[in-house]
């Protein structure tokens, strides 16, 4: 009997908590958070329980896979590695030497353990990489980098030490990362207030102090009155805004005309209780957190809603506060070298990008891109033609609007790859498959951890795969190998680890104890006065030049959504505990825990169209395309809303459990690649309408 301990990082959701992985005989016997974390508090979230089920799932890809029939009629031969590596590098061969390397292109759910991969395009010489956010937090990305010129992750959510959470737009107790959630329940038992902002009684709203049921998509209304209120009886923290907030004269002047009473009209919530609430808040500062949002790719003016809350926390004085916004610090700031990187293998590619991001869209952060714009490029062949694609555990299909349409943008391509663990609609509709092994059955590049305690991690290979899959590092270096790419070719991943670690002083072995290296010791906070913004004064910019001179306003006058018409909905989405995105519904576990989505529809509202608890209805879109799901009423939700939780409704016949239960939200989003914020990049999911009706 052997018996061993690895550290992990959970990989069934992008928030990625470290593990600790108990393995007995080759097999897993425990998950839990790796106790190193105290936050963790040796627990997992019901997803990273179900990591077994995965492993266990013979219903994923288990071999290469190649093509044979047409693109997504799912007529598959098996391959051989080898056959399967030689046939990509052959495709993308092919594509490089007659359109150029930047005809390929390559997209991924973002994450730690990149450097990698973007190597790998870098080396080959396009500048086509892009990742998922332009689904998910861009919004908050740019809102963030617009005011400061710093990104989303150069602050950290002091929840534990805070004294007032405020949540819109953000479902802390659902959509979770561990570490948080364990954080906020102790504050919360200490005293800290939570006000949650939504337009649906969630679990979060249950256990806060104050819920705020919104109208929805008018936020920028609800904060725009925040504002104003907290500069007109000067609750607002003088000693921040003198040292750190540049133009806010024309703060102060913008925000003059919108009362809360203004904002009652717009949003439905009481302007009593706007003031009241402003009132507490302010009395807490600054140990405030007022969470900028994270699935924020949700109105044409969501970009508008982030930006507004960053100004609110600086308006309280909590950027660098402990129990606010505290800076986070990269191992440079604590004088440790950081990972030597393999992007610096090779220059950046001095081509433009194919989705315009950084000559066509100067106000964009060129790393990530917007793939929602590549994908239309891939369709006009401008700036130029894009043939090649990899889907590198990523699943567009699912997580992009209107995946027929997103099908005909990609007619173009000749050659669709897709990386991944389980199966997708992406996946089944690619020219080759490429299966990932698990997370539990691969290990990873040692990453960094920017935080208050800044740390180098790695995943540790917890059990050997059960099938002929690979862990992503053996497939980038099997490309590279055959596209001429020698530094980017390893026989171990303990090569790749000394690679990276080189000049550090830290060895391998050092993170045999509990799978992190820490630099510093115990947190940073730095201070008042000490800490400068990344903007040319150090200050905050109210006015950004940047987003002016693309002709965005900085301040943006209020204007309602579209609201929808007589008889019908706007469909609204969202996380619960059990599932992650598109791809566990088939997963033994959590299917067994929740097979399907139900409608939240309003109980008034669905009471007068004669609708029953449980009822199953007819959901159809503007289009007239149509599908069923169960009726949830209920009189915690906005009656202009219904609600469902993504990633259901899924067709393809290798995922029996999954098969035909519940409803697809992005199938009712027709062309929805088109409606995206202009100033902040991301596709506007929730301007959307459906109508609910009985089933005859
Ligand atoms: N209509 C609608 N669209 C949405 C959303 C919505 O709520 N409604 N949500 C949006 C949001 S917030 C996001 S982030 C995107 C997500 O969109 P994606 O990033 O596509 O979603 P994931 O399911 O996280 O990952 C996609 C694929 O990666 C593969 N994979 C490979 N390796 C790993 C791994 O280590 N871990 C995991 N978890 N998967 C791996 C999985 O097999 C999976 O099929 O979708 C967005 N799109
Ligand atoms: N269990 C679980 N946890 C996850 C994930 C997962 O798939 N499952 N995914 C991870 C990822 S990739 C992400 S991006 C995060 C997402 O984390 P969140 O952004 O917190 O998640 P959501 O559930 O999409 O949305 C939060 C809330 O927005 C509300 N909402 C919708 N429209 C409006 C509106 O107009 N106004 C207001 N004020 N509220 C509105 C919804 O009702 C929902 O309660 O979660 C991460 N954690
Ligand atoms: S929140 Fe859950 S699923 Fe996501 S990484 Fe952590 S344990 Fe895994
Ligand atoms: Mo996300």
């Amino acid at each position: 009997m052997t018996e061993k301990v690895a550290y992990s990082i959970c990989g069934m959701c992008t928030v990625r908590c470290p593990i600790k992985v108990s393995v007995k005989d080759g097999q897993v016997t425990f998950i839990e958070g790796n106790p190193r974390f105290p936050s963790m508090k040796g627990a997992v979230c019901p997803r990273g329980a179900a990591g077994k089920a995965l492993i266990n799932d013979d219903e994923r890809p288990q071999t290469p896979l190649i093509r044979v029939g047409k693109r997504g009629e799912g007529r598959w031969r098996k391959a051989t590695w080898d056959e399967a590596l030689d046939y990509v590098a052959q495709g993308l061969g092919r594509i490089r030497d007659e359109y150029g390397a930047r005809a390929i292109s390559f997209t991924d759910r973002g994450g730690p353990f990149r450097d990698f991969p973007r190597a790998f395009l870098r080396g080959l010489g396009t500048p086509n990489y892009c990742n998922h956010d332009s689904s998910c937090a861009r919004n908050v990305q740019h809102a963030a980098l617009s005011l400061t010129n710093m990104g989303r992750k150069a602050v950290e959510y002091d929840l534990k030490n805070s004294r007032h959470v405020v949540l819109q737009l953000r479902n802390i107790f659902e959509s979770i990362n561990v570490q948080e959630v364990n954080d906020l329940t102790d504050a919360l038992e200490a005293g800290c207030k939570l006000t949650v902002i939504d337009i649906r009684a969630n679990i979060s709203a249950t256990k806060a102090s104050r819920y705020i049921q919104i109208r929805p998509g008018t936020d920028y209304a609800f904060n725009l009155a925040v504002i104003h209120q907290l500069i007109r009886k000067k609750l607002y923290n003088a000693g921040f805004v003198r040292h750190y907030i540049e133009n806010f004269g024309a703060l102060e002047e913008f925000v003059r005309p919108y009362t809360p009473l203004w904002a009652q009209e717009q949003t439905g919530v009481p302007a009593s209780d706007i003031e009241a609430f402003v009132d507490e808040l302010a009395g807490a500062q600054p140990s405030v957190i007022w969470h900028p949002g994270w699935m924020a790719a949700r109105y044409r003016d969501s970009f508008y809603v982030c930006r507004s809350i960053y100004i609110i926390n600086a308006l309280l004085g909590s950027y660098g506060a402990k129990g606010g916004i505290p800076f986070v610090s990269k191992p440079g700031d604590v004088g440790a070298k950081g990972l030597k990187s393999f992007m610096d293998l090779y220059p950046k590619p001095k081509e433009k990008r194919a989705d315009g991001v950084g000559w066509k869209y100067l106000h964009f952060e060129e790393g990530p891109g917007l793939a929602h714009l590549l994908f239309k490029a891939m369709e006009s062949g401008e700036p130029y033609p894009v043939k090649g694609y990899i889907a590198y555990r990523h699943d567009p299909l699912m997580g992009y609007p209107d995946p027929d349409n997103l099908k005909k943008l990609w007619d173009n391509l000749d050659l669709l790859v897709s990386v991944t663990f389980s199966w997708s609609d992406t996946a089944w509709h690619s020219d080759v498959v490429l299966p990932l092994s698990p997370y539990l059955e691969r290990e990873s590049i040692i990453a960094t951890k920017n935080s208050l305690e800044p740390y180098f991690f790695v995943r540790q290979r917890a059990v050997e795969p059960r099938y002929d899959t690979r862990a992503d590092w053996q497939i980038i270096s099997g490309l590279a190998a055959r596209m001429g790419l020698p530094e980017l070719v390893f026989d171990s991943i303990e090569d790749i680890w000394r690679f990276q670690l080189e000049g550090t002083g830290i060895t391998i072995d050092d993170f045999n104890e509990s799978g992190m290296v820490p630099l510093a010791h115990g947190p940073i906070y730095k201070k008042f006065g000490d800490f400068k913004f990344k903007t040319p004064g150090g200050k905050l910019e109210i006015i950004s030049k940047k987003l002016e001179s693309c002709n965005l306003p900085s301040l943006k006058p209020y204007e309602p959504p579209v609201f929808p018409p007589e008889g019908y909905f706007r469909l609204t989405f969202g996380r619960c505990a059990l599932h992650t995105q598109g791809h566990t519904v088939n997963n033994p576990m959590l299917f067994e825990q929740m097979p399907e989505n139900i409608l939240w529809i309003n109980r008034d509202v669905a009471e007068k169209m004669k609708i029953r608890e449980g009822e199953v209805v007819k959901v159809e879109g503007p289009d007239g395309y149509s599908e069923t799901i169960k009726a949830g009423l209920t009189p915690l939700i906005h009656p202009d809303a219904v609600f469902v939780i993504h990633g259901f409704g899924h067709r393809l016949p290798v995922e029996s459990r999954a098969f035909g239960k519940g409803l697809a939200d992005n199938r009712f989003m027709p062309k929805g690649m088109d409606i995206w914020d202009q100033a902040g990049g991301a596709v506007a999911y929730q301007e959307h309408f459906i109508s609910v009706s009985k089933i005859a």
